[in-house]
């Protein structure tokens, strides 16, 4: 298992308070990997901390707003000045606004692809200018089924994941000679915070058990293994690549 082994490396997991990115923070310092969670809400975030270091995990908390560049770059001035150097990124951070097109206002679909596509730019090229030198890296975006696929009331949000598919595959193209590897998971219908108002709507909740073939929701835990494994020596040979962890969704009609 020396081969999944996070022993000795750090993991910055933006949105890592709550949710995914917190599910994915834990099983990256469950595998040995050293954590510097990522939020806005300085309670959530705490509370998240303290809970990781009560169950034995290292972890350094970096309070920013991932749409706040200087906020970032501050961020990762800091962490140089402490020494921890960030050799696994998780660009996990994002949210969600569903709303028709044509009543949709250009503020709110600028706010949600700053939000979920570009701060993944930004932090990316922050955390590369530090990878790079040292000749290994590894950067896992997180994209979604609405990478790939279409849904009504929710475009500014798979505009951003589809930009996330592509900014994986232009990291891959400028990054892997230098020894960085850029890949996205990209999670189903997972039961989480943000998706609540879905699992509390029947119609909606069948139509996901019915158009999944595992037949359900997935947890965000179920996330782990194909993060784990991307930020691990495993997979120092892929790139670009998206994996779906989503029961089969993206994957049948
Ligand atoms: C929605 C959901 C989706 C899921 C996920 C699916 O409104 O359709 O929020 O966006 O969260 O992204 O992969």
């Amino acid at each position: 298992m020396k081969l999944f082994d996070l022993a000795g490396h750090t993991a910055l997991v933006t949105g890592s308070s709550r949710g995914l990115g917190r599910a994915m923070a834990e099983g990256l310092a469950d595998a040995g990997a050293a954590i510097v969670l990522n939020g806005s809400h300085a309670g959530r975030l705490t509370e998240a901390a303290t809970a990781m270091r009560a169950a034995g995990h290292a972890v350094h908390e970096a309070r920013f707003d991932v749409t706040d560049e200087a906020a970032v770059l501050a961020a990762f001035a800091a962490l140089d000045a402490q020494g921890v150097a960030v050799d696994i990124l998780v660009n996990n951070a994002g949210i969600q606004f569903r709303r028709p097109m044509i009543e949709l206002a250009t503020a709110d679909w600028r706010r949600v692809i700053e939000t979920n596509l570009t701060s993944a730019f930004v932090i990316g090229r922050e955390a590369a200018r530090r990878m790079i030198p040292r000749g290994r890296g590894k950067i896992i975006n997180i994209g979604s089924l609405l990478s790939d696929l279409g849904r009504a009331t929710v475009a500014p949000y798979a505009v951003a994941k589809g930009g996330i598919k592509m900014l994986t595959r232009a990291m891959a193209a400028e990054w892997a000679e230098h020894g960085l590897q850029a890949n996205a998971i990209g999670p189903g219908y997972m039961l989480t915070d943000m998706n609540q108002a879905l699992i509390d709507n029947p119609a909606f909740d069948a139509w996901v058990k019915g158009r999944t073939p595992a037949r359900r929701w997935g947890r965000p835990d179920e996330l782990v293994g194909t993060a784990v494994f991307l930020a691990s020596a495993a997979s120092d040979y892929v790139n670009g690549q998206i994996i779906y962890v989503d029961g089969g969704m993206v994957a049948v009609l």
